[in-house]
């Protein structure tokens, strides 16, 4: 059970209460922030008033959080055509803060901030820290980019409402990150998780060993990562790496974070709802069985979002948490119900072919995947880099391993492949989210 604290004024703060209400009590905060926020959405926001009278349901209709169900879904889309500002549901005066994400196609998706919004945003980022035994005493190193993406400036507000000394290097110019981390003595950082495995590999460059160094935690999150890279980052440096989730159109980072167990991320649920569906029909699923989740804000004021389809396929964890933490956790986030792409009728998702590399010891976890077509026929190149001991001259070592890897694709995803070993450092490397693949196919 976490501790209550003083911050560097000596004012006294309670543990996040909020994470350890007993079930019922938070369910009537969630009965009562949801009935708020749906008055807000049907008032205010033309598309959800739309929605929810095309469906019949009125926001006197919903009376407990169980009726969240009759409630419309909201996707990706509705932002794009209600662009910038049609889904706010307060005048732009109040909205101290915008930022956007990059939409897949197009026009950025726009969100916005009241004040209160800040304050939530910041009080889900603080509590997602101290899951991470992060306190007031240490030096947290941002290195998410700073700007309209919300994981710099969101984990920055977090950081300093804790009370941590933040340290506001950004993304990129990794020379200068590591030579900040041990002069200026980084005890917790924040990152893409791909950045950390490149900062791993360009450290003994720069002479800085990050064994020595007084890092000890690290939280990481925006894309997808395994429970191999987190093995890979804990054996080469002194952190424990923690996984965080969120999503622009919800807050940004700070709707879950693992705890100290590092078994699937509580979910913020006093302020983000989540729902599984499945992700063809959007019928509701039980706790415990994989679907699309599905969140709803619950005291969000300038953009109330209700039953956001965010196509990050995961479950909801049945038991409760070893940490004493009431909070409902989901399984780490592997694959979205998106990226999926189809060969020669296999449905692949990339995270299928990283669990392949990686249960192959020479691999190293920079990888990219190129689909192409020839005559009509899908084809797969992987491209992966070895580590340096194991990259060698000699043809017959590297066809033997290639087989090797080949093998561990072909019986983790079922299809057949073309390797391709790349030399160590090859593949460019991402200072914000790794693209993994690149669909040069014209179909
Ligand atoms: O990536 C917010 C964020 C910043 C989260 C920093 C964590 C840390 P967007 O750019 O809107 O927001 O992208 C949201 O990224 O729907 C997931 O598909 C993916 N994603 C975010 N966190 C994780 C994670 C930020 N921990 C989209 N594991 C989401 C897997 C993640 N995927």
């Amino acid at each position: 059970m976490e501790q209550n604290w003083n911050d560097k004024n000596g004012k006294f703060h309670m543990a996040s209460a909020m994470d350890y209400l007993p079930r019922e009590q938070l369910r009537n905060i969630q009965t009562q922030r949801l009935r708020a926020m749906v008055e807000l959405a049907y008032e205010k926001v033309p598309l959800h008033r739309n929605r929810m009278d095309a469906l019949g349901v009125k926001p006197s209709d919903i009376k407990s959080i169980d009726d969240i169900s009759k409630l419309p879904f909201t996707q990706k889309s509705d932002l794009r055509d209600t662009y910038p500002y049609g889904m706010f549901a307060v005048d732009t005066s109040e909205v101290v803060r915008l930022h956007a994400s990059s939409g897949t196609t197009g026009k950025p998706i726009v969100v916005g901030y009241t004040e209160d919004d800040m304050e939530v945003w910041g009080d889900s980022i603080l509590r997602c820290l101290r899951m991470c035994s992060i306190a007031p005493k240490d030096f947290i190193q941002v290195c998410f980019g700073y700007g309209l993406f919300t994981g710099g400036l969101g984990l920055h507000g977090g950081a300093e409402k804790l009370g941590c000394t933040v340290i506001p290097a950004s993304g990129g110019n990794t020379e200068r990150q590591l030579m900040i981390m041990r002069d200026f003595g980084t005890t917790a950082i924040c990152c893409t998780p791909s950045y950390f495995i490149h900062m791993i590999e360009e450290s003994q460059k720069y002479g800085v060993d990050m064994k020595t160094l007084p890092l000890t935690r690290g939280v990481f999150g925006a894309e997808p990562w395994s429970e191999q890279m987190r093995m890979y980052m804990q054996k080469n440096t002194n952190i424990k790496a923690y996984d965080i989730y969120g999503l622009s159109e919800i807050t940004g980072p700070g709707v879950g974070c693992e705890c100290g167990e590092q078994n699937g991320l509580h979910i913020l649920e006093d302020y983000y709802y989540p729902e599984i569906v499945d992700p063809e029909t959007g019928v509701p699923l039980p706790d415990g069985e994989e679907g699309e989740l599905v969140l709803t804000t619950l005291s969000k004021r300038a953009m109330p979002i209700l039953r956001y389809r965010t196509h990050d396929i995961t479950s909801i964890m049945t038991e409760t948490c070893k940490c004493g933490r009431t909070l409902r956790r989901i399984r780490r986030i592997g694959r979205r119900s998106d990226d999926m792409f189809i060969i020669r009728g296999v449905n692949v998702f990339p995270s299928q072919i990283e669990v392949a590399l990686m249960r192959v010891e020479e691999c190293t976890p920079n990888y990219r995947i190129i689909l192409e077509r020839e005559k009509d026929l899908d084809t797969v190149t992987v491209e992966v880099e070895v580590g340096e001991q194991y990259y060698s001259d000699s043809v017959s070592e590297l066809d033997a391993l290639r087989k090797k890897i080949r093998t561990s694709i072909v019986n983790i995803v079922g299809i057949s492949v073309v390797v391709k070993i790349v030399e160590p450092n090859k593949i460019p490397r991402s200072e914000g989210k790794a693209k993994r693949v690149f669909d040069n196919r014209k179909i």
